[in-house]
């Protein structure tokens, strides 16, 4: 039995374990379960109603991004996981991870606080979360210029950063004004580019809304100007 994803790929961190699997090479398969409107099926999977779970062919079920990709790495060993194995290597990428993941956390956090009825909606809360944002790009995008993500292999940090990067275009394009992050983007530019990016995009019924809002939500994630 192949291993299944569970998640939609709107979602950064189902994402980057899809791109994960497919730049090791490793068969998948996806189930698109919502945490809203499939909240059932999804607690039996994890108790916490969160994407993204793995379920690996002995019906075991891993969550959580991190730990998924730390199993990744286990079974195709030092030579191909996708993140230093120990020393200086690994605590920069993790560095980088932690920022990143944490871009995405944020962005997720004022997604779902723009979920509520207007007048419930703490903007203080919002301003919060957008400044930390602003600081967990400016130290990627300082990382990123000085070298730190342009290795000639697609590893965990630049798959991360990239999905993170996505999915803020995607659902909070002003934190990301063009020409603002000039290495991220062309960072960003080059991963969507990949094969394995190109192979988890997220398809309309994903992204949600009608299918006109759906494609230029996947341009603007695609880094398209025009469609902000
Ligand atoms: N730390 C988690 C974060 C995953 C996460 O935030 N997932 C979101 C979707 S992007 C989710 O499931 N949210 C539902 C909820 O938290 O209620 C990971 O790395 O897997």
């Amino acid at each position: 039995m192949v291993w299944r994803l569970i998640g939609h790929y709107d979602s950064p961190f189902v994402r980057r374990v899809g791109v994960s699997l497919e730049v090791l090479g490793i068969p998948f398969e996806r189930q698109l379960l919502s945490v809203f409107s499939d909240a059932d099926q999804m607690r039996a999977l994890n108790p916490l109603v969160r994407v993204p779970a793995l379920v690996l062919d002995e019906g075991e079920t891993l969550i959580d991004s991190t730990a998924i990709l730390d199993h990744l790495d286990e079974v195709v060993g030092p030579e191909r996981a996708l993140l230093p194995f120990r020393g200086k290597p690994r605590r920069d990428a993790l560095r980088i991870l932690a920022l990143a993941t944490g871009l995405g956390d944020k962005t997720v956090a004022i997604a779902y606080e723009r979920r509520k009825s207007v007048d419930k909606v703490d903007e203080s809360w919002i301003d919060r979360c957008q400044s930390q944002q602003d600081g967990a790009l400016a130290a990627l995008e300082e990382g990123c210029a000085s070298g730190a993500l342009t290795g000639p292999r697609l590893l965990q940090p630049e798959i991360t950063v990239a999905c993170m990067l996505g999915y803020v275009r995607l659902r909070q394009p002003a934190a990301l004004r063009a020409g603002r992050y000039p290495a991220l983007e062309a960072l960003s530019r080059q991963a969507e580019a990949n094969p394995a990016f190109v192979a988890c995009r997220p398809r309309p019924q994903e992204i949600g809304g009608t299918t006109e809002e759906a494609s230029r939500a996947l341009l603007r994630l695609l880094g398209d100007q025009q469609s902000r």
